[in-house]
C-alpha cells in the first residue's frame, strides 16, 4: 500500500532588525535608542533601524531625508559590512547543527527543513524555540522564525510576530490568521497588481477564493489567477535546496591605460554588471548582494557591498547598486582605476516564474525584453546585442582583455 508522505516541516528564520541589533549588541549605549543603519547625506538611503526608530515611521530604503525628519534625534550609523557577514556566518553554522538541508535566503535569513527531524509541526516549534535560544546565548542576537508546512507559509509566519517572534502557521488555521492579511503580501503582488486587485474587490489574502474564476482571470489574467488561488490556499512544493550551487559570480578586467573620465566608469560599470546578470539569468538565480571591487592606479585595492531591497537577476538594480558604491564608498582621490569589478552574492534559485506575473507593468516589460536580448545572444554570441550606451566607445571595451572571475566573496 502506498503511504502519503509525512507532511512537512519547514522553519524561515529571519534576524531582528540585523545591522542595527549587531551595532547595539557591540555598543551597548545605544540600547534603547532609535538607531538608524545608512548614509546620512542627501542622497542616502536608510538600510534599517531599530526597532524604536521604526516607531517614527523609519523603515528599510527609506530616503535619508525623508527619516531624518520622522525622527531628528535618531542615531546615525554607516553600517560594518564585513561585522554582518561574519555573524551571518556564525549564525549559518548553529543553524547547520540543526539540520543538514539549510537555504540561504539573505545575509539574514534562511529556510530550514525540519522534516524527519520533527515529528510534526509542534515539535517543529519545540526545536525552533531552542533554536532561538541557541542563536541568543551564542551571537547575543534575536531571530523570529515560522514554522509551517512550506516555505512560502513558513516565511509569511515568520514576519507575523516579529521582533523575537516564534510563530507557527498550520494548515487548519490558515482562515484564521493567513486570509485576513493584506493581498500585498502574497509573493509576486506589486503596487499595480494590488491596484488593480484592490479595484476588483480583492484586499484581503482570503478575498482571492472568495472571487470567481472568470473575475479573478479579468483581474490577473489566467495563469495570475492560478497562482494567486494556489498562494492563497497556502500551497507551495519547492524544496528547500542547501548550498553546493554558485556562492556568487562576479566579472572583473583589467585597464591598459587607467579609467579616469566619469563616463567612461559609468560604461565599465555597466558592461560587467550586465554581465554578471546575464549569468545569473542563464542559471536561473537571483542576487540580493552587490560587490564593487575597485584597483586603483596606486594598486590599492577596495572591495565594497550593498544589499539590494530585493533579489534581482536583472542588470539595472545591479548597475544601481555598483555606481552608488563607487560614488559613496570608493575614494579615487587623484587616481584612476587599473581594474574594476563588479560582482553578486546571497543567490537564491527563482521562484517557478510566478512573481514574474504580478509584476508591475514597466517591470514586465523590461524583462520581456531582457528575455529576447537573452534569446538572440545565445543563438547569435554576446556581441550580436550590445546595450547603445556601450557602443559610444566599444573600442575601449573591447580593447580590455578577457573578463575572469573574482574570488567568491560569500
Ligand atoms: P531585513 O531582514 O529585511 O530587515 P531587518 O533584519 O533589519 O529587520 P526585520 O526585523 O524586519 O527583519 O534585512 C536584513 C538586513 O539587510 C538589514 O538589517 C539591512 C539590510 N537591508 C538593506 O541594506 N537594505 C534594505 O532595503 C533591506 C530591506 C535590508
Ligand atoms: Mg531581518
Amino acid at each position: 500500500m502506498l503511504r502519503t508522505p509525512a507532511p512537512r516541516v519547514i522553519a524561515h528564520l529571519d534576524m531582528d532588525a540585523f545591522y542595527a541589533a549587531v551595532e547595539v549588541r557591540d555598543d551597548p549605549k545605544l540600547k534603547g535608542l532609535p538607531l538608524i543603519i545608512g548614509h546620512p547625506g542627501r542622497r542616502g538611503v536608510v538600510s534599517t533601524c531599530s526597532y524604536e526608530a521604526r516607531k517614527f515611521g523609519v523603515h528599510s530604503a527609506m530616503p535619508s531625508v525623508t527619516a531624518k525628519r520622522l525622527c531628528p534625534q535618531a542615531t546615525w550609523l554607516r553600517g560594518r559590512m564585513s561585522a554582518y557577514v561574519r555573524e551571518s556566518r556564525r549564525i549559518r553554522s548553529i543553524l547547520s547543527e540543526v539540520s543538514p538541508l539549510v537555504e540561504p535566503l539573505s545575509i539574514d535569513e534562511a529556510f530550514i527543513d525540519l522534516t524527519g527531524i520533527a515529528r510534526d509541526l509542534e515539535d517543529g516549534a519545540a526545536i525552533a524555540q531552542r533554536l532561538k535560544d541557541r542563536i541568543r546565548e551564542r551571537v547575543q542576537l534575536s531571530a523570529s522564525v515560522g514554522i509551517a508546512s512550506n516555505k512560502f507559509l513558513a516565511k509569511i509566519a515568520s514576519d507575523m510576530r516579529k521582533p523575537d517572534g516564534l510563530m507557527l502557521l498550520p494548515n487548519d488555521r490558515l482562515e484564521e490568521l493567513f486570509h485576513p492579511l493584506p493581498i500585498e503580501r502574497l509573493w509576486g503582488v506589486g503596487p499595480r497588481s494590488a491596484e488593480r486587485l484592490h479595484g476588483g474587490g480583492v484586499r484581503r489574502i482570503g478575498d482571492v477564493l472568495r472571487l470567481s474564476e472568470s473575475e479573478l482571470v479579468r483581474l490577473v489574467g489566467k495563469r495570475g489567477a492560478g497562482h494567486l488561488r494556489r498562494l492563497a490556499r497556502g500551497e507551495d512544493d519547492r524544496p528547500v535546496q542547501s548550498g553546493r550551487r554558485a556562492k556568487s559570480i562576479s566579472e572583473e578586467r583589467t585597464y591598459g591605460d587607467d579609467l579616469r573620465d566619469r563616463d567612461e566608469i559609468d560604461r565599465a560599470i555597466l558592461a560587467r554588471a550586465d554581465g554578471v546578470a546575464r549569468q545569473l539569468r542563464r542559471k536561473g538565480l537571483t542576487a540580493r548582494t552587490v560587490h564593487l571591487k575597485v584597483r586603483r592606479g596606486d594598486y590599492t585595492t577596495w572591495t565594497r557591498s550593498a544589499t539590494l531591497p530585493r533579489p534581482t537577476d536583472l542588470t539595472e538594480p545591479i548597475v544601481a547598486a555598483a555606481r552608488e558604491l563607487m560614488l559613496r564608498r570608493i575614494d579615487l582621490g587623484d587616481h584612476g582605476i587599473r581594474l574594476l569589478g563588479v560582482g553578486v552574492s546571497s543567490l537564491t534559485t527563482c521562484g517557478s516564474g510566478q512573481s514574474e506575473l504580478f509584476m508591475d507593468d514597466g517591470e514586465r516589460q523590461a524583462r520581456r525584453l531582457t528575455r529576447a536580448v537573452d534569446a538572440v545572444r545565445d543563438r547569435l554570441g554576446e556581441k550580436a546585442v550590445v546595450r547603445a550606451r556601450l557602443l559610444k566607445r566599444r573600442d575601449r571595451e573591447d580593447d580590455d582583455g578577457e573578463a575572469s572571475s573574482l574570488p567568491a566573496v560569500d
